[in-house]
């Protein structure tokens, strides 16, 4: 491991098994690439609107790419902030940094200066890459704000805009990346990747304080793909189309974009999530499987009852990120005559997919069972012992690709971790028979606003900057379309602040829109709990339907 690190990803003997295995194959994904492009370069990898990419040509753009990075004085080991939208350019970019060795760090489109910011400085990175606009934003400025920010942005040298980098002459355009540089050599010995160092750092959903980074090797991340993409049964002729945010987890790895490019298959981009653009997609490019959001399955399920589509070829629908409710997974399937597949997964490494040949009612019941055969998960109670088979307890996790800590986060790695290396996921299950688990609830201070993850301490940190909120705590309670809403209590000197008045308040900190509460409940004191902790529960029970 050439990168500093205060944890070891996995212990040694740990490590060997997983490579006597066969699950760690020692590749790089830039050697990865490699290989897809000689296996098969004629065959399309990569379509976005009217552009599409063999594997050669991906190949070549990788390099030429990872040319224009290296001129730029980009080095292995440096850490840069990917925050694009669902573009090519992406998939290209991110194989060019494998190539040099540098470690993208996954951003999220609607990320801001906040989150943004808060990458850029626990990664350490070098760069940032930003598309101009996206979604009526412009992240331009959003940098500009964290160059100039007081606080500081590190070692940040460079920030790239993919579009036009507008009145700011010291960012780089993207394009320029791709200018025929003097030709630097790329695999150059010394300074190659090595399967085993850090290919990417994703964000955790928090859940005691700010986010933490996951970090995640060539090997490991590899294996989570190409492990997805056999259980759906993933070929050359499969087609995946990217709804959700391509930097997500499980729109790249799980198998997503990865896991298809490693079969052989074509990986479509969809610049929205919406049924009409993916429904015209589906048609247009022959799409096989496509990975959605509980909240956007009724708006799937609306169009396909709507519009004659011809979605003949979409043969996998996966959901998840949040709990699908049971009686919607059982419309589903027969609605847009798909197979369903439920996804239970973290950024820190488990993958849980439901089989395509599981009886339909643990496919629509149940959220999957681990991926690999070497995945070990403890159910325990508060106690921290095992609790009884069938019982409901926190979901403990160790595995070939979940790695045994956060990085540069020592501290906290004593709470998240147990001293033998299992993850604490935070999450309430139980096990079936079959060994598939089912998500009844959550122990961690976070709110699941239909996939995107709240870290509650986060969000009320920046509601006790308010002039008028003296205590303040965000809980999650069932909501239709969000499967969870945000409601923030709030203990004020004055009458409470309005939902809208405090959205724009936390806009102005640079906080992600989605992080805004949904509803302001406004309380003269906050309850509290034996221990003198504020009792959430009891909170969320005042406004939950019974
Ligand atoms: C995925 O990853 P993250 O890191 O954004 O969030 C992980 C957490 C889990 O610990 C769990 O609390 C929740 O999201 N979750 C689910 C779920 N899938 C994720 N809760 C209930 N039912 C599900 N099906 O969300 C993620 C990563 C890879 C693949 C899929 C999702």
């Amino acid at each position: 491991m050439t990168q500093p690190q205060t944890h070891p990803l996995w212990p040694r003997p740990d490590a060997e098994r997983y490579r006597r295995a066969g699950h760690w194959s020692g590749r790089t994904f830039g050697a990865h690439l490699r290989d897809w492009a000689a296996r098969h370069p004629r065959r399309t990898a990569l379509v976005d609107g009217e552009r599409r990419w063999t594997y050669a040509d991906l190949d070549a753009e990788a390099d030429r790419l990872a040319r224009g990075l290296r001129h730029l004085g980009l080095r292995k080991g440096d850490r840069v902030v990917v925050q694009l939208p669902n573009r090519a350019e992406f998939v290209q970019l991110w194989f060019a940094l494998q190539r040099l060795g540098a470690v993208p760090v996954h951003a999220m489109p609607g990320h801001r200066r906040a989150e943004i910011g808060h990458l850029i400085r626990i990664s350490g990175a070098v760069a940032c890459v930003i598309p101009d606009r996206h979604a009526r934003f412009d992240h331009r400025g959003l940098l500009r704000h964290i160059l100039t920010d007081q606080t500081g942005s590190g070692p940040l040298r460079h920030v790239i805009v993919l579009g036009d980098p507008g009145a700011h002459r010291d960012f780089t355009r993207f394009e320029d990346l791709r200018a025929d540089a003097a030709p630097l050599p790329l695999e150059s010995g010394q300074e190659d990747p090595d399967a085993a160092d850090l290919a990417l750092l994703l964000h955790s959903g928090g859940t005691t304080g700010l986010p933490k980074l996951i970090p995640r090797t060539h090997d490991d991340y590899a294996y989570n793909a190409r492990a997805a993409a056999e259980i759906c049964g993933l070929d050359e002729h499969s087609v995946y189309l990217a709804v959700l945010p391509i930097a997500f987890n499980f729109t790249f790895a799980c198998p997503g974009v990865l896991g298809t490019l490693a079969a052989g298959g074509t990986v479509v981009v969809s610049p929205d999530p919406s049924p009409q653009t993916a429904f015209t997609l589906i048609e247009r490019e022959r799409v096989s499987i496509t990975s959605l959001s509980p909240p956007l399955v009724p708006h799937w399920m609306d169009e396909g009852a709507r519009r004659a589509a011809d979605l003949d070829s979409l043969t996998v629908l996966q959901v998840g990120g949040a709990r699908l409710a049971d009686d919607v997974a059982r419309r589903l399937g027969p609605a847009l005559e798909v197979t369903l597949q439920q996804v239970f997964g973290m950024a820190e490494g488990l993958i849980c997919l439901t089989r395509l040949d599981d009886p339909e009612d643990l496919i629509c019941t149940s959220q999957g069972r681990p991926i690999s055969p070497d995945d070990e998960v403890l159910i325990v109670g508060p106690d921290g012992r095992p609790v009884a088979d069938g019982l409901p307890g926190e979901l403990l996790t160790r595995g070939p690709y979940t790695p045994r800590g956060y990085y540069r986060a020592p501290e906290h790695n004593r709470v998240a971790f147990t001293p033998d290396g299992f993850y604490r996921s935070g999450d309430l299950v139980r096990r079936l028979p079959s060994g598939h688990l089912v998500v009844v609830g959550r122990i961690k201070d976070q709110i699941n606003r239909g996939g995107e993850k709240i870290a509650a301490p986060e969000v009320e940190e920046h509601l006790l900057t308010h002039p008028l909120i003296t205590q303040a705590a965000l809980v999650g309670v069932p909501d239709e379309t969000w499967g969870e809403r945000s409601v923030a209590f709030l203990v004020c000197a004055g009458p409470a602040p309005g939902t809208r008045e405090l959205a724009l308040f936390l806009q102005e900190r640079g906080l992600a829109r989605y992080k805004a509460p949904d509803q302001v409940v406004g309380i003269t004191a906050m309850p509290l709990t034996p221990v003198g902790k504020i009792d959430k529960k009891l909170l969320a029970g005042t406004l939950a339907p019974t």
